[in-house]
C-alpha cells in the first residue's frame, strides 16, 4: 500500500466502524436467548413458521436476538405454556385462542361455530381493531399478544363411520379443545365431548380413549391422525386462530428497540405462516386421500341443520361474552364479506 492509499484506507475503515458502532448504539439491543414453544411437530405449519420467525429475528437484530424453538409441546401443552409465560419461566409461544378464553373470556368468540365463511373474513377481523382489542386484554393477565397465525377451518375425523348427518355424532367420544363453548357445541350436536390438551390427543386416538377429534386438514396431516382415524368429514364448522405471545414479565425488561424488532419479526412470521397454511391446506387433502382416509363433505342442507341445532349455544354465549361484542364482530364480518 502507498502511504497515501494507506491513509485513505484507514480513514475509510474508521468511518465504517463508526457507522456500525453508531447503528449499534442507536439500536439498544442486547444479546438474548428466547425460548419459543409450540404444540405441533417440527414438520407442520407451526414448525415452519416458528423457524421463519427465529431466522427473521436473528437477521434483523444482527444476530443478537437468538430464538430457540421447541415443537411437539416439549415445553408443555398450550395451557401449560400460557402459565409459564405468565410466570416468566418461558419467553414466547404460539397457541390456540380456545384455552386462552379461560383467562380472557372474549377469546371465546373464535369458538362460536359457523362464524366465518372464508379466510379473508377471518384475516379482516383478526388484523382489524377487534382482533387488536382482544390482544390488548392479555396484558392485564401477564401476556403480550403480538400477532395471529392461521390454524384454520376445522373438520372432524373419527374411527367409527362418516359423519353425514349431525345424528352420526351420537355415541362418538370426540376430543375438543379445553373451552366451554367447544364443549357445549359438540355435546349439543350429539357427541360425547371430551376436553383434552392437544399434546395427549394422538395417544388418546390410538388407544381409543376417544373416537374422534376436530382440527384443520393441515394438522390432521402433519400430526398423522390418518394413521388412527379412517374417516374425515369436511365440516368447516369453526375457524380458529393461533396467537403468538410473549411473557409480559420478560417483555417489560426489553428495550423499546428490542420490542420493535420482536414485533417486526412476528408480523413477518404471520405473513409467511398464512401463505404457507393456505398452500399446505390444498396439498393436505390429496395426501390424506392417498393415505387411505375416507373423505366426505357435509351437504349445505346439513350444515344449515347443524347451525340450527347449535343456535341455543350461540345465544347463550352471546349473552355471556357480551351482545355488544358479538354485534361488533358480526358487523366487521359483513363488512369483509361484501
Ligand atoms: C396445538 C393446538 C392445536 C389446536 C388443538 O398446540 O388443540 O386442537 O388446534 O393446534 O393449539
Amino acid at each position: 500500500m502507498t502511504p497515501r492509499f494507506k491513509i485513505r484506507f484507514i480513514a475509510l475503515a474508521a468511518a465504517l466502524s463508526c457507522a456500525f458502532a453508531g447503528a449499534a448504539a442507536a439500536a439498544d439491543v442486547k444479546p438474548r436467548l428466547i425460548r419459543f414453544g409450540y404444540g405441533l411437530n417440527e414438520d407442520s405449519v407451526q414448525g415452519r413458521a416458528a423457524r421463519h420467525l427465529a431466522q427473521e429475528l436473528e437477521k434483523i437484530s444482527g444476530g443478537k436476538l437468538k430464538m430457540k424453538t421447541f415443537g411437539s409441546a416439549n415445553l408443555g401443552s398450550d395451557e401449560q405454556m400460557q402459565g409459564a409465560l405468565v410466570g416468566g419461566a418461558q419467553e414466547m409461544m404460539v397457541g390456540s385462542t380456545a384455552p386462552l378464553a379461560g383467562m380472557v373470556k372474549e377469546f371465546g368468540v373464535f369458538d362460536l361455530p359457523f362464524l366465518f365463511n372464508s379466510e379473508k373474513e377471518a384475516d379482516a377481523v383478526l388484523d382489524g381493531q377487534l382482533g387488536q382489542d382482544l390482544l390488548d386484554k392479555l396484558e392485564a393477565k401477564g401476556l403480550v399478544g403480538l400477532v395471529y397465525w392461521e390454524n384454520g377451518f376445522r373438520n372432524m375425523t373419527n374411527s367409527k363411520h362418516p359423519i353425514v348427518r349431525a345424528e352420526d355424532l351420537q355415541g362418538i367420544k370426540l376430543r375438543v379443545m379445553q373451552n366451554q363453548i367447544a364443549l357445549g357445541v359438540f355435546n349439543t350436536l350429539g357427541a360425547n365431548a371430551v376436553p383434552m390438551p392437544f399434546s395427549e390427543l394422538f395417544t388418546a386416538l390410538e388407544t381409543r380413549t376417544v373416537d374422534g377429534q376436530e382440527n384443520p386438514v393441515t394438522t390432521i396431516q402433519s400430526s398423522k391422525f390418518y394413521e388412527v382415524q379412517p374417516y374425515l368429514t369436511i365440516t368447516r364448522h369453526v375457524y380458529t386462530p393461533w396467537v403468538v405471545m410473549a411473557s409480559k414479565k420478560w417483555w417489560d425488561k426489553l428495550s423499546p428497540d428490542e420490542q420493535r424488532l420482536v414485533r417486526q419479526a412476528a408480523v413477518a412470521s404471520r405473513d409467511f405462516e398464512r401463505k404457507d397454511s393456505r398452500a399446505d391446506s390444498l396439498k393436505a387433502m390429496g395426501t390424506l386421500e392417498k393415505a387411505g382416509m375416507k373423505i366426505n363433505t357435509v351437504s349445505p342442507q346439513e350444515v344449515a341443520r347443524m347451525r340450527e341445532k347449535v343456535q341455543p349455544v350461540v345465544d347463550k354465549y352471546t349473552q355471556e361474552l357480551g351482545p355488544d361484542l358479538i354485534q361488533r364482530l358480526n358487523a366487521e364480518i359483513s363488512k369483509a364479506r361484501n
